[in-house]
């Protein structure tokens, strides 16, 4: 099993942690909001629910759930305006408005958290940031669409207004679960941007989809990185980020990482970027086009997959300072729209390791070991709609793939696999169970 440094902060955030469940115990509440309501109440039942959402965040403790109703929800007239994410609140999406348990909700009934307040289906006029949090700890968003978001602030000291179209986030913690965060932009940080501040901070994806972001600042301005995730700091300590079972997809940076960039300060050994059991798929950077990690913090890519993503310079699938394990590295596009082994995976040698993958034109530059170049006999890349980089892409494998059964048990991250399927299954009857390399168990 893949286990994490002991972090000095461990325990204070197991303290953290104890007195948000304390307070959860003791002042819980559910929140309602349908927009369509006949009449809004005071939020107390479906009935009695608030239309709109900023009434709810106005009201919520910590400990409150937030329940929405499906729909379209804008945060208000102003660009600065924004949904709050606040200290232990959850906000949870895709009710129909007769729910009774917070399990029953379903993405597919679209609570919509919309950036375009102008309502001319165009990024101009958008709100910055659709949601934002500052200083806060135990936020949860979770099934909820969010997009239009387009932090284009002129003001270079408002960094706010220029990070993060979908969700800006400093110094805090939070969980994002089960969000299509898709055609938000930004100067960097084009969804999310996660601004590190004095605090230990922890921000984790789970089963997230970004699609469709762009951070498209000038690069010769410190901007331009991250089109979906953008983490990026050399002041404070980097902050833990997790990302299990996410999907990215047509992201775009004009600078490093079209899916994430996680970039701080070479002295800075606290910070962490963990991606397991997740995704990339024709995400286009000018280095970096799944990955940019440029620092010397701890950076982890478990079980993943990676194809069809592009570098104006080198690394389209990643380039970065890290670890390496059980990953598929295929068809990925670097400088001139080579696809050796610079293209799918880049970074400097002495700090890369590479344990367990399948890298296309692998050349034994970095150190580890079981890495193997073989097609990885995906079975449809570019899903039902024949089209690459939209959400149907499909990076599973044949049976007959040569990596299936090819990893290594030694580092698995997460129980279940991108779409849901236990991780460490035996091909079949019988088999011993090894772990198949890329984001899909056979
Ligand atoms: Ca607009
Ligand atoms: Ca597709």
């Amino acid at each position: 099993m893949f286990r994490g440094k002991h972090s000095r902060s461990a325990g204070r955030r197991a303290a953290a942690l104890l007195v948000v469940g304390l307070a959860a115990a003791c002042q819980a509440r559910v929140i309602y909001v349908d927009q369509s309501v006949a009449l809004p109440g005071d939020g107390s039942t479906w009935a009695a629910a608030f239309a709109d959402l900023q009434d709810a965040i106005a009201v919520a403790a910590p400990g409150d759930e937030i329940w929405v109703v499906q729909g379209v929800y804008t945060p208000g007239p102003s660009r600065r305006d924004f949904f709050a994410i606040k200290e232990s609140v959850a906000i949870y999406g895709g009710f129909l408005g007769t729910e009774t348990r917070v399990w029953e909700r379903d993405i597919v009934n679209r609570t919509i958290l919309s950036g375009d307040i102008d309502g001319d289906g165009t990024p101009a006029g958008n709100s910055y940031s659709v949601l934002a949090g500052k200083n806060i700890r135990g936020a949860k968003v979770s099934s909820c669409w969010i997009e239009g978001g387009n932090a284009d602030g002129s003001d270079p000291a408002a960094l706010e207004y220029r990070r993060g179209g979908a969700i800006f986030l400093e110094n805090s913690s939070a969980a994002i679960e089960q969000c299509r965060i898709r055609n938000n932009m930004a100067l960097a940080g084009g969804a999310v941007f996660i601004e590190p501040g004095p605090d230990d901070t922890e921000v984790s994806f789970w089963r997230c989809f970004f699609n469709g972001n762009l951070a498209f600042g000038d690069p010769m301005f410190g901007d331009g990185a991250g089109g979906g995730i953008g983490v990026e700091n050399l002041q404070y300590t980097m902050p833990q980020v997790t990302v299990d079972r996410c999907h990215f997809t047509s992201n775009d940076a004009a600078a490093g990482g079209g899916a994430i960039n996680f970039n701080g300060d070479d002295a800075d050994l606290e910070g962490r970027l963990v991606v397991s059991n997740s995704v990339f798929s024709t995400n286009s950077a000018a280095s970096g086009g799944g990955i940019y990690a440029g620092c010397c913090c701890d950076v982890h890519v478990l079980g993943s997959s990676f194809w069809n993503n592009s570098a104006a310079g080198s690394g389209g699938g990643v380039m970065l300072k890290g670890r390496l394990y059980n990953n598929i590295f295929w068809r990925n596009l670097g400088f001139a729209g080579s696809m050796d082994r610079a293209a799918q995976v880049d970074g400097d040698p002495l700090s890369l390791v590479a344990i367990h993958n399948d890298i296309m034109a692998y050349d034994g530059a970095f150190d580890g070991y079981g890495n193997i170049d073989a097609d990885p006999l995906f079975t449809n890349p570019p899903g039902h709609d024949g089209f690459a980089g939209t959400l149907d892409d499909s990076l599973a494998i044949l049976p007959r793939s040569a990596c299936v059964q090819a990893g290594d048990n030694a580092f698995v991250f997460g129980t279940l696999d991108f779409p849901g399927k236990r991780r460490v299954s035996p091909n079949r009857r019988g088999a011993p169970a090894i772990i198949d390399m890329g984001a899909y168990e056979i």
